[in-house]
């Protein structure tokens, strides 16, 4: 059940698309109060009471003991006291003395202390807003719920599910052509090769450099003849310059984001000076999807959008400013403090909230300044895009993620978490975010696999690859100033091999349950203590995840470890997968602790008791996948049912095509 209350004159978001009835007054369980104003919202934790949700945000599944900053923000520094990340989902859930959800819709910051000021107080902080309390009898059944009010999330096509070779500094066709051949000369499996922007002129948006690419269509067909699709970047600023398509047409119709006064407001981002496309104007929203057409038409099939905070290196006002304090400061004998006020000038020129509160969009609902509706920008540009697939090929699946986000976008695309670091902290945070993410629709997600900021090692890379395989999501990508990471770029290239192999032999089962709770509202993936409530135990896992309806996963995520202790919560069957998925050993194990020895090409998960799960023999690519002689996993003593899509991969409407197979103990 939903109870909304509405605060003020909240702008709209198109988070929840099942309408529901208003209230005013108390938002029970929580007390609200006005304060400078802001509403604060207060609810007192029992005392062993967890914090869940949040989506793309710090810390672990358990948010309870830190304060989260739900503003959508471009900082590849991700470290452990950060508080925003390139997400605002806000939606928690209590689980505890009372477990229940509440929804905080509202697109500008909105601050949750989940005990960081007081250890016993829940507060959210925030603007106007429409506060959703989601009640049910049980955690799963509040994020169906919420699920349910939010609309069902998005399914890419099925090579998405492949795995994924990307790389800022990719060139050229030759850098391309090289990845390609690295992966498949290895017989390791390839589904994507993703663009970073240099593929683009002078980094203006839907436009192809002809030096370095100089007939993408024959590349694309080329390469999507073996089973490999490109997928190229998008950038949230469009280069302002004459001449260029996009610019002028945008400018003609009036579709960028505009100053105080009504001018084309202009910012400094990749392609130097750039204007905003006003996405969250409906025309001028799809008028943007619309451009990527010209990539479409080329043979492309998947998206992924950047830098759509949206982000902003500079603009050119604040700049002058900083500039003519500067020479302000000229010939003066500086002490620390004015050193540290000059370059605080320059330091503070990126993303700064004087830009954000600069500029207007004109929404559905009239004039909002950015600042007010800053969270809906990465949600909007992304939406756009998928608004066009819908004309361009109806019934079509076309892969598309974004950077930024909120709730609502889910049904439109999925997301990556942005420029983590090859840190084995940021694999627990990967891990830490799933579920999360999970409860605010966002099933289609993963990190940078590897890291994305600064150097991985070999360990670190297969262990993450070990934990991404069970990510929707499954994507290397890293900086152009980091150290090679390409599965083959490695000395064990036959552990990177069996790893991937194993991707593709649960994807039968990775993917079915996808599709299935991504209609459904079920969770893909769970906190532990999701599954087993009344275990005591089970509430404090930080690292072990539920996966679709069979099976629990404890990743390794320590250097040097050979293993890890795992707590199993109730009996289960303990399967080792060997050499890419071909070979298992099985073995049934009591609820209790145990520790499991995992050499980095095998991989080990746990079979609920009652479950099965289906294995495929790998393949190099989803394409050639052969699903119909399917071995199983199974820890069953009567025959059950497993119901296992069978769509054609790529169009909306077969989406709902699947067998029932009957499997015998
Ligand atoms: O300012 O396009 O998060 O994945 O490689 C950096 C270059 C811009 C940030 C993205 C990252 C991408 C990078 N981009």
């Amino acid at each position: 059940m939903v109870t909304k209350y509405t605060f003020g004159v909240p702008p709209m978001t198109e988070a929840v698309v099942v309408p529901q009835p208003s209230f005013s007054g108390m938002p029970t369980p929580f007390s609200v109060k006005e304060e400078e104003g802001k509403r604060v919202f207060s609810y007192t934790l029992g005392k062993d009471d967890l914090v869940f949700g949040l989506g793309e945000q710090m810390r672990g599944i358990n948010k309870r003991g830190w304060i989260y900053d739900n503003w959508n923000t471009d900082d590849p520094i991700i470290t452990e006291g950060r508080t925003s990340l390139y997400g605002a989902h806000n939606f928690i859930l209590v689980f505890g003395e009372k477990t229940f959800g509440a929804f905080f819709d509202s697109p500008a910051r909105v601050v949750f202390d989940i005990g960081y000021t007081d250890p016993d107080e829940l507060t959210v902080t925030c603007g106007d807003v429409d506060v959703y309390i989601v009640e049910g009898d049980s955690a799963k059944e509040i994020v169906r719920e919420f699920r349910r009010i939010i609309g069902s999330s998005y399914v890419p096509p099925k090579w998405a599910f492949g795995f994924a070779q990307s790389k800022w500094g990719y060139k050229n066709e030759d850098d391309v052509r090289a990845v390609w051949k690295g992966y498949r000369e290895n017989g390791l499996p390839l589904d994507m090769i993703y663009m970073d922007i240099d593929y683009m002129q002078d980094y203006m948006d839907f436009t192809v450099n002809k030096e370095r690419f100089p007939d993408l269509t024959a590349l694309a067909a080329e390469l999507k003849a073996d089973g490999v699709y490109l997928v190229p970047i998008i950038d949230a600023a469009v280069k302002a310059k004459e001449g260029y398509h996009v610019y002028d047409d945008g400018l003609e119709k009036g579709y960028f984001c505009t100053d105080a006064e009504g001018k084309p407001f202009t910012v400094a981002v990749w392609p130097g000076e750039s204007v905003l496309p006003d996405v969250l104007n409906p025309a001028a929203r799809l008028w943007f999807g619309a451009q990527y057409k010209v990539l479409l038409d080329q043979g492309i099939e998947g998206f992924w959008n950047d830098m759509n905070e949206p982000a902003i290196f500079y603009s050119k006002d604040r700049l002058r400013e900083a500039i003519v304090y500067a020479a302000g400061e000229l010939g003066k004998d500086l002490d620390t403090d004015a050193y540290g006020a000059l370059t605080g000038k320059f330091y503070t020129l990126a993303n700064s909230m004087e830009d954000y509160n600069s500029f207007y969009h004109n929404s559905v609902d009239g004039r909002h300044v950015h600042a007010e509706v800053h969270n809906l920008y990465g949600y909007n540009m992304t939406r756009g895009a998928s608004e066009y697939f819908d004309i361009y090929e109806p019934d079509r699946r076309y892969l598309l993620f974004s950077r930024s986000s909120y709730i609502g976008h889910h049904r439109y695309a999925g997301i990556w978490t942005g420029d983590n670091a090859s840190w084995w902290s940021h694999l627990k945070l990967n891990l830490a975010m799933m579920p999360g993410l999970d409860m605010c629709g966002f099933l289609f997600a993963g990190a940078d696999l590897g890291g994305h900021g600064g150097n991985t090692t070999e360990e670190l890379m297969l262990r993450w690859l070990a934990f991404g395989i069970f990510a929707p999501l499954f994507r290397n990508h890293a900086t152009q100033y980091a150290r090679d990471q390409e599965c083959y770029a490695f000395k064990n290239i036959g552990a990177f091999r069996s790893i991937l192999n194993m991707r593709y032999a649960i994807l039968p089962y990775l993917y079915s349950e996808f599709v299935k709770c991504a209609k459904s509202g079920e969770m893909l993936s769970r906190p532990v203590v999701f599954d087993y409530p009344e275990d005591a135990r089970a509430r404090t896992v930080e690292d072990q995840l539920m996966i679709g309806a069979s099976i629990m996963i404890a990743p390794v995520m320590e250097q040097n470890a050979k293993g890890r202790y795992v707590y199993v919560p109730a009996r289960m069957k303990m399967i080792r997968l060997k050499k890419g998925g071909n070979a298992f050993s099985e073995r049934i194990v009591e609820k209790g602790d145990y520790y499991i020895e995992v050499p980095l090409d095998e991989i080990v998960f746990f079979l609920k008791e009652g479950a099965v799960m289906p294995l495929a023999k790998p393949a190099k690519n989803v394409a050639s996948l052969d699903e119909t002689n399917l071995r199983w996993l199974k820890f069953i003593e009567e025959p059950v049912e497993y119901e296992i899509c069978r769509d054609d991969g790529f169009t909306k409407s077969s989406l709902s095509n699947f067998e029932k197979i009957k499997v015998e103990p």
